[in-house]
């Protein structure tokens, strides 16, 4: 399994930009910085390009997806894209039966709660993930140098949606099914983890170089559960593009207690949200992992001089691990404004690397 020579990992664009040099623990000439929902409803250009389209329709129209993932990176001179996708969008190509309804998030059409339900799901081919591929290719097209980071959910935090039908805020269902009914918890597992797997893939090969597995509700399991029930498939997950040699980076929300199990399951780059301080992660990490984060998005809203505070506190305390790629520990909230998101930029740009 290897990447294209014409890939821009390969052919001299991406790999000794900051962000891809920090996540395989070197020191970059200019400290990097990209946000989580970098793109979306903070920017009045994605609203207008958004007009009477509906989220998932704009994820599979590929100009229009190129085009939001590079809004960000114009206005805020972010040294990486994100793709412009949903975790869902695996689901949706494979025929599940799910939208995003505006104000609620993912909601699927039947609930996956029972085995008959889990080997009912319809089988995510590679001919599906044309359009993701097609929108990756534009937009790396015009990205250049800077690099492009894939996405997809973890299994656990996609079966939360599967098996409840929509968010939720504990995540019962799944929790529930793990002990009640391993057998049919592994093989919904195991689905999500191939989809997403492929879904990572596409757009690896197609020309992202790096990708991220949100498992952003993980933070909802205790350590063994998160260990026995849920590491092994994202593991299955990550087999689908380890070896590409593009930088993996695994990120959850309140999983502070489970940063090593998280990183064991194979990844680079641990990113971390806002609620530990990076030198803490670090040294739980043991030093040697690169680290994502975490710019706590609520002060986004503080006076500047308490947000730039905090900025310079972050880049201080990320100085000890091996790499640090500046974040958000979780996403732009959509009220942020973005001309603070671009001071902010320009802030961590000023800092001597
Ligand atoms: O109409 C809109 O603008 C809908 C808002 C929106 C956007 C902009 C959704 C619905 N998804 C997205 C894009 C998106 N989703 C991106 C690419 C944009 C970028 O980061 O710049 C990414 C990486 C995601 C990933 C995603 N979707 C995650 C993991 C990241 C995270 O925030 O923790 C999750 C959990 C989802 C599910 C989802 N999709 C959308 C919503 C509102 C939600 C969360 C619902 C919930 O459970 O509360």
């Amino acid at each position: 399994m290897t990447l294209n020579a014409s890939h821009p990992l390969l052919d001299g664009r991406t790999a000794d930009s900051p962000l891809i040099t920090a996540y395989r623990g070197g020191k970059p000439e200019r400290r990097p910085v990209w946000f989580m929902r970098q793109a979306g409803r903070s920017l009045p250009e994605y609203r207008e390009a958004r007009k009477g389209i509906a989220m998932l329709d704009a994820c599979l129209t590929p100009d229009l997806a190129a085009e939001i993932t590079l809004q960000p990176v114009r206005r805020h001179d972010v040294d990486a894209g994100i793709f412009f996708s949903d975790i869902v969008i695996p689901l949706k190509l494979a025929g599940v039966d799910v939208d995003i309804v505006p104000g609620v998030g993912p909601v699927l059409g039947a609930p996956v709660r029972t085995a008959a339900d889990v080997a009912r799901l319809p089988k995510l081919t590679e001919e599906a993930l044309e359009p993701v591929r097609e929108a990756v290719k534009l937009t790396v097209a015009e990205l250049g140098k800077k690099p492009l980071i894939g996405f997809a959910g973890a299994p656990f935090t996609l079966a939360a949606y599967m098996v409840e039908g929509r968010p939720s805020r504990d995540h019962l269902g799944p929790r529930t099914m793990m002990h009640a009914d391993p057998q049919t918890w592994n093989a919904l597992a195991a689905w999500a983890a191939d989809a997403s797997g492929m879904f990572m893939r596409a757009q690896l090969e197609a020309g992202a170089s790096a990708a991220q597995l949100f498992d952003s509700w993980a933070g909802s399991l205790g350590l063994a559960d998160y260990r026995r029930h849920v590491a092994p498939a994202s593991a299955r997950a990550l087999d689908h593009v380890r070896g590409l040699g593009a930088p993996l980076v695994h990120f959850g929300t309140g999983t502070s207690e489970l940063l090593v199990a998280m990183r064991d399951v194979g990844v680079d780059v641990i990113g971390v949200d806002y609620r530990l301080p990076l030198d803490e992660a670090n040294r739980r990490l043991g030093g040697t992992t690169p680290l994502q984060g975490n710019i706590d998005p609520a002060l986004l809203a503080a006076p500047w001089e308490v947000l730039e505070a905090h900025v310079r506190e972050v880049i201080a305390a990320g100085a000890a691990a091996p790499g640090h790629v500046l974040n958000l520990g979780h996403g732009v909230p959509p009220e942020a404004d973005p001309d603070v998101l671009t001071r902010v930029v320009k802030l961590i740009h000023s800092v001597e690397p």
